[in-house]
């Protein structure tokens, strides 16, 4: 299963091309508008989410509520492309329309300026429209899709937030309904009710400074059974495609699983979980220290792994950057921006995570009708449980 993405922030439409999703499967466009509402959520966004109105048409690859094995595209409308008609449209250009907001100056941590050396666009506006976040949308689409596949296959999952401009949310041990309940009801998708006014006080005060702010989000799984992905060649092995897209999802920097870079400074013996086993659950671990994998593999615990965001690089607070025509210095300026989008990026970092097990789920049973692979997956886990 792989997708591809296309769309720029202000063009017409963002669109999503998913191939190897098995026939069969149950599949509504109300499963990927809750996504993609909940992407649009969130204390700290800016203007543009009060334009936009993301819901999905489906165009291919489903019929009557089930897929059909063909490719999936899914198209979500950008609602302020109609501002943007003649500055993003498709046609030449002539005699009496004239270029506008050409960006000729790079600003600081966006791929403006990398991508107009690699592309040789003198206007960055050939850059920053695909560079931009608005893409994520269209990633969260592809993930919805396999979301309702790991669902059907009682493999939950969810994304919050752990951190945002150094307020950290305590290590609640919660079930993943109650993880699910409890973030969606928060304005910065937080599990820890007790520094959710800090977190929004501290975007407030950010965006009153004309500055942003990053944070840490957490997606938690429950229901992988254990041996998924592989120990014998590296680009199998399951954790490093996981944080490989993490890290593939704008602004974020790092990623770690279960207790990550803290692992460092600790013994071998307080980072490596103890293995046990009843009948009822065949084996499992003590602790789940390690997050969920070991040597590439799942372990059957649930899977828990962050991801740091750092600060939106938009601000209002202009950093120093030079005109590609001028080559004068200039302080960077801008229109609008979110202070902080880490409740939005949880979501998204949830979606992609989803994508990944999906995918590795169906490397191990490819099938290309979904009852099957259900069958399979079910037979599967007894056999695990029994072992
Ligand atoms: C973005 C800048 C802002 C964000 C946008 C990503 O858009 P605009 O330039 O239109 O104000 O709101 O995010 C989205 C539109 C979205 O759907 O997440 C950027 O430069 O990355």
């Amino acid at each position: 299963m792989r997708y591809l993405t296309a769309g720029e922030s202000h063009g017409k439409e963002l669109t999503t091309i998913i191939e190897g999703v098995p026939a069969q499967l149950p599949l509504t466009k109300e499963d990927i508008n809750e996504s993609l509402l909940r992407r649009q959520k969130g204390h700290g966004r800016g203007k543009r989410m009060q334009i936009e109105k993301d819901l999905v048409d489906i165009t291919s690859g489903v019929r009557h509520g089930y897929t059909l094995g063909s490719p999936i595209s899914l198209v979500v409308k950008n609602d302020d492309y109609k501002h943007w008609t003649d500055i993003m449209g498709e046609d030449p250009l002539t005699e009496d329309v004239k270029l506008r907001r050409v960006v000729t100056r790079p600003r600081p941590g966006h791929a403006d300026l990398n991508g107009a050396l690699k592309y040789g666009h003198r206007d960055m506006r050939n850059v920053l429209e695909r560079s931009s976040a608005r893409e994520t949308a269209a990633r969260v689409a592809a993930g919805a899709v396999a979301k309702t596949m790991l669902k059907q296959l009682g493999i939950e999952i969810c994304g919050y937030v752990k951190e945002i401009g150094g307020i950290r949310a305590r290590e609640i041990d919660l079930p993943i309904r109650e993880r699910q309940t409890i973030s969606e009801q928060s304005p910065v998708r937080t599990l820890d009710k007790e520094i959710e006014q800090q977190m929004m006080d501290k975007i407030d005060q950010t965006k009153k400074d004309g500055d942003s702010i990053g944070g840490v989000a957490e997606v938690y799984v429950e229901g992988m059974p254990a041996g998924i992905g592989s120990y014998v060649h590296y680009d199998r092995k399951l954790d490093s495609r996981i944080t490989g897209a993490v890290v593939s999802i704008n602004a974020f920097k790092g990623a770690e699983i279960g207790i990550g870079f803290e692992a460092a400074h600790k013994y071998g013996s307080e980072v490596h979980d103890e293995i046990a086993w009843n009948e009822e659950r065949g084996f499992y671990r003590k602790t789940n220290r390690l997050g969920g994998f070991e040597g590439g593999m799942t372990t059957g615990m649930p899977i828990v792994v962050k991801g740091v965001m750092k600060p939106i690089p938009t601000l209002y607070k202009p950093l120093q950057s030079v005109d590609i025509e001028t080559k004068e210095p200039f302080n960077a300026s801008i229109e609008r921006s979110d202070a902080c989008a880490v409740p939005a990026a949880s979501v998204v970092m949830e979606h992609v995570v989803a994508f990944e097990l999906a995918k590795a789920i169906l490397e191990q049973f490819p099938n290309d009708r979904f009852p099957v692979l259900k069958e399979a997956i079910e037979a599967y886990r007894e056999e695990v449980r029994c072992f």
